[in-house]
């Protein structure tokens, strides 16, 4: 079994609904076992177009016995399920599940980049993570989560880029 960590973001609908229904999916799924989901972090949008809704924010910690590309089909498929649409990059949505953190594992290929390559500058990734695994390390930096956290600048959440 993989130990993955996911991002989890909803700014449209009810979101704390939608992410609960999701991590319930998760549950639902055979070789898929949801070990640890963070609390819900209300955050304010880093890029994509100005005036969209704030975001609540999670992490969860998955054991997983599925190949990386098979995890986020189901993840693109819960996405789906749970009604997200909007096309526009960064741009508001009912439901993002990013993949974090794959073991010690480094993917590049067409579908998928982890660790997530936005993952260290944003607060809004790193806060939620660092709730659930402090002590977890990003393969491409040798640094730990909180480390990551701690060493981001203290007045914005994150650059878009
Ligand atoms: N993809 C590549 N690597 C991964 C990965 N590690 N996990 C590909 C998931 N998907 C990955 O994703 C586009 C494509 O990325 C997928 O088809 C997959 O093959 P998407 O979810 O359809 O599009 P997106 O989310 O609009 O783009 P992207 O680049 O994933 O955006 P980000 O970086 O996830 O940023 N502000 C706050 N406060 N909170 C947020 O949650 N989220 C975003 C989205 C921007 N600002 C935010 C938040
Ligand atoms: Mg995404």
């Amino acid at each position: 079994m993989a130990k993955v960590f996911i991002g989890i973001g909803s700014n449209e609908g009810d979101r704390r609904a939608t992410i609960e229904r999701a991590v319930a999916l998760l549950r639902l799924r055979s070789g898929i076992e949801v070990r640890a989901v963070s609390s819900l972090a209300e955050t304010d949008p880093v890029g994509g177009p100005p005036g969209q809704g704030r975001f609540l924010n999670a992490a969860a910690e998955l054991a997983t016995a599925l190949e990386p590309e098979a995890l986020l089909d189901v993840l693109q498929g819960i996405e789906h399920q749970l009604g997200r649409r909007r096309t526009v990059r960064w741009g508001p949505r009912t439901l993002d599940l990013d993949v974090l953190l794959w073991d010690d594992r480094v993917i590049a290929n067409g579908r998928l980049r982890v660790p997530h390559p936005r993952l260290r500058e944003r607060r809004f990734v790193l806060e939620p993570l660092a709730e659930i695994a402090p002590g977890a390390v990003d393969p491409v930096t040798g640094r730990t989560v909180g480390e990551l956290l701690s060493e981001l600048p203290s007045d914005e959440g994150g650059d878009a880029t």
